[in-house]
């Protein structure tokens, strides 16, 4: 098999440790450098500091690694030509033996795999504006719908549809839960206007929602909507100026398929002069600390 999991991480998961995987696309695609390695280091060491072994996943010399060490972060996060990794190119990364970064659908089924239940993100990606004429819809939505993975997020970017990308979800079967909000985050700022399904409002609440949805064998991933903190937010009306103008830029410049996220992301960086950057960061953070706790408090559980 082509999964290589580091030493430390196997041990935790042995002694049913908790253990949160980490995605790497937002290290190459969604981050400029250098900030996209410092807060993939960052991200580690929240994890560690909230009782959890940080575990990133990626693709390099043609092997599926959980665990990396800062000088493959590194790698990834410097390389101009790292691929983006999905369900529908993991075994390209794999036969090609170019670096690969994977997205959230990607981590979702290695850390299935390695047998990780939890995974930190910023935000998922989604059902994208126009999508009734571009098809455009993130294979993320169906990775959450059949891979037993919880996913921590910010919600999903505002630039995205987020209606239609509640009703996939909801479609799907996908459960996705508000932690301690009763409306759905839009990523940059803590309120879409939609109402988040569910609402929990402590990591043992969440641990025992996977429990119950575990024991129904209903399979699939589900969604932790962590609201960015209120001191970091950029409030939706603001964000909608730079989202529209992202728009325009991509329309304008005829982009399809996986390129879109990262060029959306860029030039709303651009247009929003770096803010949406710090943002960005404060949230991955925020959802890295939560994603340790209900990997720990899995760990303190029944089953744990
Ligand atoms: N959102 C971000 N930064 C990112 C991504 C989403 O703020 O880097 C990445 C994630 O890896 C996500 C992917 O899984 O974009 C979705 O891409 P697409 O829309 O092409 O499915
Ligand atoms: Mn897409």
């Amino acid at each position: 098999m082509t999964l290589i999991v580091s030493e430390e991480i196997q041990v935790a998961l042995d002694a049913r440790q908790p253990v949160v995987a980490l995605e790497t696309t937002i290290v190459s695609h969604g981050m400029p450098w250098p900030q996209n390695l410092e807060t993939a280091v960052e991200v580690e060491a929240i994890v560690r500091a909230g009782g959890a072994v940080p575990a990133a996943i990626a693709v390099l010399d043609g092997r599926i690694r959980v665990g990396l060490d800062r000088a493959s972060l590194e790698r990834l996060a410097r390389s101009e030509d790292t691929l983006k990794l999905s369900r529908a190119d993991l075994a390209y990364g794999v036969m090609s033996g170019k670096p690969g970064a994977t997205t959230v659908a990607a981590t979702m089924i290695v850390a299935a795999r390695a047998g990780i239940r939890i995974f930190a993100t910023g935000g998922i990606g989604g059902v994208h504006r126009g999508a009734e004429s571009s098809f455009d819809v993130s294979a993320d939505l169906t990775e959450l719908a059949q891979t037993d993975v919880i996913v921590v997020a910010a919600g999903a970017k505002a630039l995205l549809d987020l209606p239609k990308t509640l009703e996939v979800l909801e479609t799907r079967g996908v459960p996705v839960i508000g932690y301690r909000t009763d409306v759905f985050p839009a990523f940059w700022s803590r309120d879409s206007g939609l109402a988040a399904p569910i609402r929990l409002d402590h990591a043992g609440e969440i641990a025992a929602f996977a429990q119950a949805h575990g024991a129904l064998a209903l399979g699939g991933g589900i969604l932790i909507a962590n609201p960015v903190p209120a001191e970091d937010e950029i409030p939706a009306a603001e964000m909608t100026a730079h989202i529209d103008a992202a728009h325009r830029d991509s329309i304008a410049a005829g982009v399809t398929g996986k390129a879109v996220t990262p060029f959306l992301l860029d030039a709303i960086l651009k247009h929003s002069r770096g803010r949406s950057l710090k943002t960005n960061i404060a949230l991955v953070r925020n959802n890295a600390r939560l994603a340790a706790e209900i990997a720990a408090a899995f760990a303190a559980g029944p089953d744990g």
